[in-house]
């Protein structure tokens, strides 16, 4: 296999990071028969929440006024004021134009309408295998929930599998929707109430035992304020961790995945567009992952803040994998620094990214900007030790890619 030279580095690892699959560590991407909660086309790209809070900075009417009207109107809202009004140099807005010319439209143009007739062209299953095709993307982690209105129906009806998605049980809605959840535990069998006492944290372990035998994960997952302690005798999430997901997860053998950081509904009426985000306690962590040693658990932060201590945290205890930008961390720039962070202090030992699209179009521009800036972190690495004289071959690369964009994921997730 050739050595590789400062001339020739560049084209051989755009080679390696376009040529290698991805495995997606985290979406909210559903398979065709999930019906209304699949997402995919120009209006679902341009409702995206990103894109609305975005629009937002200019909109005077209210959101609950937005969200009356019907979809279409809503992405033609966005489309006038991101797109037509304004230059669409957010990164949210510059997705889309990637969108497009991914699939050779005109980024340029300006009427809507004949983007949709592209669209129109397509049914799910056709587009979806167009866009993991374009994408290179082998597989994608689901965020499952059982607390999902929409979703609970067809794991209730029962569904086709479909390899490329794979399952992943999402716990912390139980707390979003509480009122919808206690119904819901109590329709289920499996009553609980507000005071998250010793039998209510029983019945909710038993509901989430149940779901995995519906729904099958390969992981349990939850999302955690910037506030979560561990251990700690009140905060609720700490009760969630510890009754639930650690007893289903060291039951079922799985990774434990903890997404830090995010403040639910900073904003109520701008709805899922009104989440915020807090610096988080990386010693919560710490606590939990050094009291749990026969268990994985990956993490990911939303603070540009916690990222230095959290990838310190990934070096210190085996058990703590790290992955991906998240969120508000999913922006070149973010990514970048962070990437350069975590390789300087854990070589290729780290997931560094996932998309968390909600649109399967999106597969198309997180993947595709991701790895512009990933592969141009890794030019200016490996540069570094052709210049100390090292040997580098495309082989190796390859390999180092590979592990990066989805055998780290799969080696965590599957053993
Ligand atoms: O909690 C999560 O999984 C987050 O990713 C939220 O879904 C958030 O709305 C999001 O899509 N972030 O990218
Ligand atoms: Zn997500």
């Amino acid at each position: 296999m050739a050595t590789l030279n400062k001339k020739n580095l560049p084209a051989a690892l755009d080679r390696a990071i376009r040529k290698t699959p991805v495995v997606d560590f985290h979406t909210h991407l559903f398979t065709p028969c999930h019906g209304p909660v699949c997402w995919w086309g120009i209006d679902d790209l341009l409702t995206y929440h990103y894109l609305v809070t975005e629009a937002f900075l200019y909109l005077s009417m209210k959101p609950g006024d937005f969200y009356g009207f019907p979809k279409k109107k809503q992405a033609e809202i966005v489309w006038k004021t991101l797109f037509l009004d304004r230059t669409p140099v957010s990164e949210a807005c510059r997705g889309v134009l990637t969108c497009l010319s991914r699939f050779g439209l005109d980024p340029s143009e300006r009427r809507l309408e004949k983007l949709r007739s592209f669209y129109g062209k397509f049914n799910v299953e056709t587009f979806m295998d167009k866009v993991f095709s374009l994408a290179n993307v082998r597989a994608v982690y689901m965020t499952n929930d059982p607390l999902d209105p929409d979703e609970r129906k067809v794991w209730l009806r029962g569904h086709a599998e479909d390899a490329r998605f794979r399952r992943a049980l999402r716990v912390d809605n139980f707390f979003r929707n509480a009122a919808f959840s206690r119904e819901t535990l109590k329709a289920d069998g499996f009553p609980c109430d507000d005071s998250l006492d010793e039998n209510s944290m029983k019945n909710v372990r038993k509901f989430f035992e149940h779901w995995c035998g519906v729904i099958r994960p390969e992981y349990i997952a939850a999302s955690l304020p910037p506030d979560f302690e561990y251990p700690s005798l009140s905060n609720p999430y700490a009760k969630m961790v510890r009754d639930v997901m650690l007893p289903v997860a060291r039951e079922r053998k799985l990774p434990v995945a903890l997404m830090i950081g995010v403040r639910r509904l900073v904003n109520p009426p701008l709805r899922a567009a009104g989440d915020g985000m807090g610096v988080a306690n990386v010693r919560a962590l710490e606590n939990l992952v050094r009291e749990n040693p026969d268990l994985l658990f990956l993490c990911t932060m939303i603070a540009r803040e916690n990222q230095n201590e959290l990838a310190v945290a990934s070096l210190k205890f085996p058990n703590l994998k790290i992955f991906g930008c998240w969120w508000f961390m999913n922006n070149p720039g973010f990514i970048e620094e962070i990437t350069r962070m975590r390789l300087e202090l854990l070589g290729t030992g780290f997931i560094p990214q996932h998309s968390d699209c909600r649109v399967v179009d999106q597969l198309l521009y997180k993947w595709d900007h991701s790895r512009t800036v990933i592969s141009q972190v890794l030019a200016e690495k490996y540069g570094l030790l052709l210049d100390a004289g090292f040997r580098l071959t495309e082989e190796r690369i390859r390999n180092d890619v590979e592990l990066l964009l989805s055998g780290n994921a799969e080696k965590w997730i599957r053993g």
